[in-house]
């Protein structure tokens, strides 16, 4: 015998824990929009250091433009300077030739179960459709609603989640950057024309805080800063998630510090 299930009691378990988890979600240290590689990263580097973080991601599943791997050949390559990233998301690699090389697979559940491992509140299905701005004009959180009606184009309205510091993660779309574009508050000069080297770098010295409260990360820098594409070389985007989680870990200490002198 299996052990005994009430179909009543499944959902109300579902319910019951799926609505503490977004509660609980509601205000956070980091908002991550987009759960590719670099969001991913971020979040769980952020999360061991014991900030809370969110991460909202539109589709089912997290992972980003890894899934696919090269034109569907499921590999990516990583620079060899990453090997310590793979071994901290527990990922096999291979070394051929002065590259990392991982199943594209194997890599994104690696990223996916590191983030929920170390605390990242992970809300799927969470399609981000505008920003929140605090009183003195700064990104203080995002305009939330469901995947399903916006593909439907259900008119529903939508729900307000506030953060100290939100993350434009979403790649190639840079949404939370258009959503500032669109009202002339920043300008986005559009990713250039293929080449790995340049555009991995390019992602890694463009991440930064772009307006206050909005740190971008991955390939929505390469949108924002104009720096070339790249195809699937993902040590770029692990080191941007890197990275923006140390900007926005220096600007929650000073935010800290900040509101422990007012006291
Ligand atoms: O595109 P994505 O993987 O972003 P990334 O971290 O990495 C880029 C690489 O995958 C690849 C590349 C490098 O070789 O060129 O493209 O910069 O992940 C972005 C995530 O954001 C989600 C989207 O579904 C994807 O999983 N996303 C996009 N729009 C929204 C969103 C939205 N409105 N709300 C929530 N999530």
């Amino acid at each position: 015998m299996i052990g005994k299930i009430s179909d009543l009691e499944v959902s109300r378990m579902i319910i019951r824990d799926y609505f503490d988890l977004l509660e609980d979600s509601l205000d956070s240290d980091v908002i991550i929009v987009g759960g590719g590689p670099s969001g991913l990263v971020a979040g769980y580097t952020l999360a061991e250091q014991g900030k809370k973080v969110v991460i909202m991601e539109k589709r089912m599943t997290p992972g980003g433009g890894i899934w696919g791997g090269g034109k569907g050949f499921n590999r990516v390559i990583l620079e060899h300077s990453t090997a310590d990233i793979l071994k901290e998301i527990d990922c096999k690699y291979q070394e051929l030739d002065g590259y990392l090389v991982v199943s594209s697979v194997g890599f994104a559940a690696s990223l996916i179960k590191k983030a929920i491992d170390s605390g990242v509140n992970l809300l799927n299905l969470f399609a981000i459709e505008d920003i929140y701005f605090n009183q003195d004009r700064a990104v203080a959180g995002v305009v939330v609603n469901d995947t399903a009606y916006k593909q439907i184009n259900l008119h529903v309205d939508p729900l307000t989640f506030t953060s100290k510091i939100v993350m434009d993660s979403t790649g190639h779309e840079a949404v939370v950057l258009n959503c500032l574009a669109k009202r002339g508050i920043v300008e986005i000069k559009g990713e250039d024309t293929m080449n790995a080297q340049l555009g991995e770098q390019g992602v890694v010295d463009g991440t930064r805080e772009v307006y206050p409260g909005l740190i971008i990360t991955g390939m929505a820098c390469a949108q924002f800063h104009g720096t070339p594409r790249m195809g699937p070389i993902f040590g770029g985007m692990l080191l941007s998630g890197k990275k923006a989680a140390e900007i926005a870990s220096k600007k929650l200490a000073a935010s800290s510090e900040c509101g422990a002198k007012k006291l």
